[in-house]
């Protein structure tokens, strides 16, 4: 794992061309310039001041673009609530747009998913061991299957005191090569076209959504626990430590870089899906090098385009 730094002159010029999402792609992590993804002070001071009720399971407030919606917050009042819709879509319009200055060739391609802010302070968070982010993973969303896109995310902290403190390890290939078999690949199946038709209709018809998993959506989400749930891969790995500075931005594919996060609050993050053919490198996308182990597809050919969230 490398550290890869895009100055603000590059940005600015146009000149990153496709050096960060080569970087990305091999499991980096890019480091952007301070960069405020807020229009003033007093949006962060209000993020900060927000009173979070520590719920069970201490849900992070989620912002949903293409809903335009607020979720897993415990606003006071109406305004609050308005406010919070507003600080959540001001900062997500802005990393989205960097997103695309710093990967041009991925802009217009990706499909946007959800924002969100973490409140809590991370260290020592009761979590169930699914939920852990403290122990090392490659991210799956059991809700949003990606149909072997790739999960990019841009994240920030606005904790003004103190750094927010990631382990990483990987590659994805490299944690493939010595897991993916040991952790079911060769059996994993997606079902059959039909069966997922039927399952989808009979959840409308209930009123819940089931989410249309291929098989490498299957896999992976399978991968994730199995990665938690390795004491090898928790303790025996040549993980390292990266302090993240308040105010800092930084990117990378959460499901090529192994990572955990130690301690920190206040973050926020925004993920997009991007397809791998819309990837510099398509043959190390996570898909790819899981089908060469595999020795079988795991997405149908031609992929369905996503749908919106
Ligand atoms: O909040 C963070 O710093 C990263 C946590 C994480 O692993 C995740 O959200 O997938
Ligand atoms: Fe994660």
């Amino acid at each position: 794992m490398d550290v890869f730094t895009v100055t603000k002159e590059q940005i600015d010029s146009g000149t990153v061309g496709t050096r960060a999402c080569e970087a990305l792609e091999a499991g980096n992590i890019v480091v952007l310039p301070d960069n405020s993804l807020f229009d003033k002070q007093a949006d962060i001071d209000f993020l900060l001041g927000l009173q979070q009720n520590a719920s069970a399971l201490h849900k992070n407030v989620a912002y949903k673009p293409a809903a335009h919606k607020v979720t897993g917050a415990t606003t006071n009042t109406p305004q609050e609530a308005d406010r919070l819709l507003e600080v959540m879509s001001g900062f997500s319009k802005r990393a989205l747009a960097l997103l695309g200055r710093v990967c041009p060739p991925y802009a217009g391609k990706w499909k946007t998913d959800y924002a969100s802010y973490r409140p809590f302070e991370e260290q020592g968070r009761d979590l169930p061991l699914k939920q852990r982010n403290d122990l090392m993973h490659v991210d799956a969303f059991p809700s949003r299957p990606t149909r072997g896109g790739g999960i990019l995310r841009l994240f920030t902290q606005i904790n003004p005191n103190k750094d927010r403190v990631w382990r990483v390890s990987g590659p994805f290939e490299a944690l493939a090569d010595k897991y993916a078999l040991q952790a079911g690949l060769r059996e994993v199946k997606g079902g059959s076209a039909a069966m997922k038709r039927a399952a989808a209709k009979l959840g409308r018809a209930i009123g819940i959504n089931v989410p249309d998993r291929t098989a490498y959506d299957q896999f992976m989400l399978g991968f994730h626990d199995f990665l938690k749930g390795n004491e090898e891969f928790q303790h025996g790995e040549q993980a390292r430590q990266m302090n993240f500075r308040p105010n800092q931005v930084w990117m990378c594919y959460t499901d090529v870089l192994a990572h955990s996060v130690l301690s920190g609050q206040y973050a926020l993050e925004q993920t997009v899906i991007v397809p791998p053919e819309a990837k510099v490198k398509p043959d190390i996308a996570p898909v790819s090098v899981l089908e060469r182990i595999a020795g079988f597809p795991l997405t149908p050919a031609p992929r369905p385009a996503l749908q919106p969230v």
